[in-house]
């Protein structure tokens, strides 16, 4: 629970089994998540025993790809702010609470992992994946006008309940290029977003996504075509901005929250009734 909001993780799973409890546990132990959701995409035999008795609550999806597993996790959770990590020992759970810090002022967080002080060792982030994850959001970015974005393949993210309900209906891509469809939906809708570093370890097990240059090489070409296809209008929808999609936004609510000047006034004169009847020294001085 993050403020009063429900906080969900969704775990797509497919070859994690030698990780998946460590990083259920993980995200527990943050004592901030109230679900985790591992979504089984047709995953390594073994992988539901590993994940019975850990909290968390698994559900199957058979269209096989890292999309389907999302979207599958997306569609079963009400929660209000929902984080889409992975399992294999790559992020940490302890993450989520700069994730969290950051969703007071807006409805998307976005993770990077090609800050340097963030790297760990025998994570797979060599110069070529970093610069090339790097070079590509620069692109959109510059294309765009966005905020600074500096990873196009980070998987550990927040967005609010909102902003998914918004966005939902254009996700379309099963496979590994959903996560920069999800950017780029968030850009077409002016979702107000924003990109923060990661941990990013080594990962337990192979890699299957950008575990050899040549799939990475190939994910990466696949990732310019989808920016470029949005930026031409290729993928022209009608979309309902965000500032009137949503009835409040969220800054404003909170702002409401806030205590009025008023009981920050009556605060502090208790403040100081309080410190005055204690010490009397301490407000002469
Ligand atoms: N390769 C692959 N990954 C999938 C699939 N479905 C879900 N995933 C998830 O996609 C994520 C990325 O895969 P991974 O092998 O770690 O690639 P990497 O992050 O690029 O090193 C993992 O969390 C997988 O569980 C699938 O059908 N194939
Ligand atoms: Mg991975």
């Amino acid at each position: 629970m993050w403020h009063g909001k429900r906080v969900a993780v969704i775990f797509p799973t497919y070859n994690e089994k030698d990780s998946i409890r460590r990083a259920v546990l993980a995200y527990y132990a943050t004592g901030l998540v109230d679900e985790v959701i591992v979504v089984n995409n047709n995953a390594a035999p073994g992988t539901s025993e590993e994940v019975a008795g850990t909290g968390a609550r698994e559900i199957f999806e058979t269209k096989q790809g890292y999309g389907n597993a999302l979207l599958c996790g997306i569609d079963n959770t009400d929660a209000e702010l929902v984080i889409f990590s992975e399992p294999d020992g790559t992020f940490s759970g302890h993450d989520v609470i700069k994730l969290l810090a950051y969703s007071d002022d807006v409805p998307v967080v976005f993770g990077t992992r090609t800050t340097r002080e963030f790297i760990w060792q025998g994570a797979n982030m060599g110069k070529f994946l970093r610069w090339g994850n790097w070079a590509v959001a620069k692109m959109t970015e510059v294309l765009y006008g966005t905020t600074i974005l500096t990873d196009m393949g980070c998987t550990q993210r927040l967005l609010s309940r909102e902003a998914l309900r918004v966005i939902r209906p254009h996700l379309t891509i099963g496979g590994s290029h959903f996560g920069p469809q999800v950017l780029l939906e968030v850009i077409q809708h002016g979702i107000p977003f924003v990109e923060i570093p990661m941990n990013y370890c080594a990962r337990v097990g192979e890699s299957s996504v950008t575990g050899s240059i040549w799939k990475a090489w190939k994910l990466g070409w696949r990732m310019i075509f989808l920016v470029l296809s949005y930026r031409c209008g290729l993928v022209a929808r009608e979309r309902t901005h965000w500032r009137e999609a949503t009835v409040t936004p969220p800054r404003a609510r909170q702002e409401e929250d806030q205590p009025g000047t008023e009981s920050l006034a009556a605060l502090a004169r208790e403040v100081r009734e309080r410190t005055d009847s204690k010490s009397g020294t301490l407000l002469q001085r």
